[in-house]
């Protein structure tokens, strides 16, 4: 579907000394330098279309679009794939307690999605690609599953076989019993009697009166479950293994803990992302910022009360990605300074039109700390000190180009 449109991205002189990107591995426990080929594919899982944007998901897709400028920047090509789970329990419940079509639900959540990722200056993604479009794709992936003996039917429905993958576990890391603790609050099922393993995700639902549905020939109608959306996009437009799949940490388990086995059982290969990049959890007062329980800031909110844009994406930068936070509009207010001390400088140093010395050593600076580990905290600390005493009109191109805020 279509996505948005991207910024323009300032060029940057090539950077001589580039180091390896270093960033936080779930799979791995810890910070890994990348090695990765000069093209890589990066999947970040994207909305269910239910509510609007909020704080937590605009925190998620700016760490991921700062990723995939700092790889831009270290010389890689990068292919970026977003979904929309545009069909799924939530936003049929959604859609039927107020009354309204779920596809228009869709429609219309997506739009401000966009519109929300457009006014933060988040580059769009190559692909954008919602389920109801994709449903042939996952069809096959299903197929594909069921024709290498990796799944069983219940009931009419299909079920993949967690008894016959060892490598299930190996994202998250988490215990059994950690996993039957969360998976029924996040989409699973494991009270369902019949299922070999109350923890197999399920693959395909067979068509349930009132509820939407596809024909399909070789499953019988139905719709897909959750994680196999993002396996068989991934699979069908990056090839697995890829590079980096990305998302919020409440998305660890189980959602990409089964993207990945099933995206392994598909290819008969023993990994499915080089890397698996999570964001910390963005509260509102101590809990979980989410459109389930309704304690919401919203990017829209925020935009018609007239704050910039530009100021909302500081106060996210501002946080570690892996540092959970919760919102106070004290933070807002002290991004607004901020902007207003950067423009300040930049105008300044656009109105004494020259380079400096000190322009490189801020920029090798702003690399730096990006690439251990997305250090935005620190990186923003390099614009403070060279805000208070600006020089240089090319660290507004490297402000742009490396955090996308533009002065
Ligand atoms: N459609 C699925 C992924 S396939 C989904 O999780 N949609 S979502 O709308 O619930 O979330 C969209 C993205 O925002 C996900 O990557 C999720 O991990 C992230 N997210 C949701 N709530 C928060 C939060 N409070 N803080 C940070 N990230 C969040
Ligand atoms: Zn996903």
């Amino acid at each position: 579907m279509k996505s948005w449109p991207s910024p323009p991205l300032p060029v940057l002189p090539p950077d001589p000394a580039a180091g390896p990107l270093r960033v936080h591995d779930t799979a791995r426990a810890e910070i890994v330098a990348l090695d990765l080929p000069r093209r890589v594919g990066m999947y970040v899982c994207g909305i269910t279309p239910y509510d609007a944007t909020h704080l937590g998901h605009a925190a998620t897709y700016v760490t991921f679009d700062l990723l995939g400028r700092v790889l831009r920047d270290a010389g890689h090509e990068v292919t970026y794939v977003q979904n929309v789970t545009d069909v799924d329990d939530p936003l049929l419940e959604r859609a039927a307690r107020d009354g309204i079509a779920w596809q228009d639900l869709a429609t219309r959540e997506i739009q401000l999605f966009r519109d929300d990722m457009t006014a933060l200056r988040v580059l769009a993604p190559d692909h954008y690609r919602g389920v109801v479009e994709s449903l042939s794709v996952i069809e096959s992936a299903v197929t594909a599953l069921v024709a290498a003996g990796a799944t069983y039917a219940l009931d009419g429905d299909l079920y993949l076989d967690l008894a016959q993958r060892p490598d299930f576990g190996s994202v998250s890391g988490w215990s059994r019993e950690h996993m039957l603790e969360v998976f029924a609050d996040r989409g699973g099922d494991p009270d369902r009697p019949g299922k070999r393993d109350p923890l197999d995700p399920l693959l395909w639902l067979a068509a349930r009166p009132g509820e939407p549905s596809w024909p399909s020939d070789r499953l019988g109608s139905g719709r897909p479950g959750w994680h196999i959306e993002c396996t068989a996009i991934a699979a069908e437009l990056l090839g697995i293994p890829f590079a980096i799949q990305g998302g919020g940490q409440d998305l660890i388990f189980p959602h990409h803990e089964m993207s990945a086995v099933q995206g392994t059982a598909m290819c008969g290969c023993a990994t499915f992302a080089q890397a698996y990049v999570h964001q910390a959890m963005v509260g509102l007062d101590g809990a979980k910022m989410s459109k389930s329980k309704g304690n919401l800031v919203l990017v829209s909110r925020l935009r018609a009360d007239g704050h910039d844009p530009m100021a909302i994406r500081l106060v996210l930068l501002a946080q570690h990605y892996r540092e959970p936070w919760d919102w106070q509009a004290e933070l807002l207010d002290q991004a607004t300074a901020r902007l207003q001390r950067w423009r300040q400088a930049a105008a300044a140093a656009a109105s004494a039109g020259r380079a400096t010395a000190d322009a490189e050593s801020v920029l090798q600076q702003l690399r730096q700390r990006l690439r251990n580990d997305l250090d935005t905290p620190g990186a923003l600390a390099v614009i403070d000190r060279w805000a208070d005493d600006a020089s240089d009109g090319m660290v507004a191109q490297a402000v742009d180009a490396l955090l996308g805020v533009r002065l």
